[in-house]
């Protein structure tokens, strides 16, 4: 499938999926999640790719679903063709994915950022969930991601009200990580996937796996997993040498073997 509304690049080992729809604030029509959930399993099997950065553009992460493509929708035609679906591939990403959000995510677009690990904001960009507005609610994870994150109570009222917040109040209600000046989020972006692309890439892995069932399991599942991959890691050249560097004082090199 040839992009139309994404670019992408690898730069450094850091892979990168820019949205690609200006003239309509990157709103996502079916093709475009097609496009974006292709690229992220394509850069989980490149093993010249560590992080994963998704990004917008000045005015917009994402200002939504396309409400253009969804209006004559009907509950048959939804149902039958599940244009959702395909979301639950982005939930199986195994690299560190890192959203650099400027302006609006909104809707889907707010989905998005929060299907994504970590978020850095632009402290003038704005987070919401505008669908009760439309009549319609979340669809794509909003209501289970967001309450994950920062609790009922308050997914509720953000939701209900469909009002957008302002970067730093979502920071403080833990929806996202960092809040820097507009023009710095690509940058600290870049800052914060260096960072992870020196950690161990079989570490970040089991990780990852470990921290999404401490959402999803009960707590000694997630407990026992957490363990197993602990004690898996130590099967990694990576675990000898960052033990190995670690007692001869200097920085490890690690080789994601
Ligand atoms: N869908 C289609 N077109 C859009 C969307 C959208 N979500 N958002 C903006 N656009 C278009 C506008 O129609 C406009 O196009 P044109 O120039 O041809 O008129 C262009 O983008 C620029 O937008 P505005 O002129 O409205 O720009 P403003 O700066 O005045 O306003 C806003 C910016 C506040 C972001 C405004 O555009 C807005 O309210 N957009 C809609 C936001 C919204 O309601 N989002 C939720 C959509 S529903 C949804 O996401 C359901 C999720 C279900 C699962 C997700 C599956 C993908």
């Amino acid at each position: 499938m040839s992009n139309t509304y994404i670019e992408s690049y690898v730069e450094d080992q850091i892979g990168v999926i820019q949205l690609n729809r200006p003239d309509v604030l990157n709103a996502l029509n079916r093709q475009m999640i097609g496009e974006i959930v292709e690229k992220l399993e394509k850069y989980d099997e490149d093993d010249n790719v560590r992080v994963i950065i998704m990004k917008g553009n000045a005015r917009a992460f994402a200002a939504g679903a396309d409400i253009e493509e969804m209006i004559d929708e009907t509950p048959l035609t939804m149902e039958l063709q599940d244009p959702f679906a395909v979301w639950d591939r982005i939930t199986l990403i195994n690299k560190p994915i890192i959203a650099a959000v400027n302006g609006v995510a909104l809707g889907g677009g707010f989905e998005l950022a929060l299907h994504c690990d970590l978020i850095v904001s632009g402290e003038s960009a704005k987070f919401g969930f505008p669908e009760v507005k439309l009549g319609v609610m979340p669809g794509a994870g909003g209501t289970q991601l967001l309450t994950k994150a920062i609790g009922k109570r308050k997914a509720l009222e953000w939701i209900w009200l469909g009002e957008q917040m302002s970067a730093q109040e979502a920071m403080n209600l833990g929806a996202i990580n960092r809040v820097v000046a507009d023009e710095l989020v690509v940058e600290e972006t870049f800052r914060l996937a260096n960072q992870l692309k020196n950690q161990a890439p079989i570490s970040l892995r089991l990780i990852k796996e470990a921290v999404k069932v401490a959402d999803e399991t009960p707590l000694m599942d997630g407990m026992k997993l957490e363990r197993k991959n602990f004690y898996l890691t130590f099967a990694s050249d990576d675990q000898k040498e960052g033990m190995k560097a670690f007692t001869e004082k200097r920085s490890p090199s690690f080789k994601g073997v």
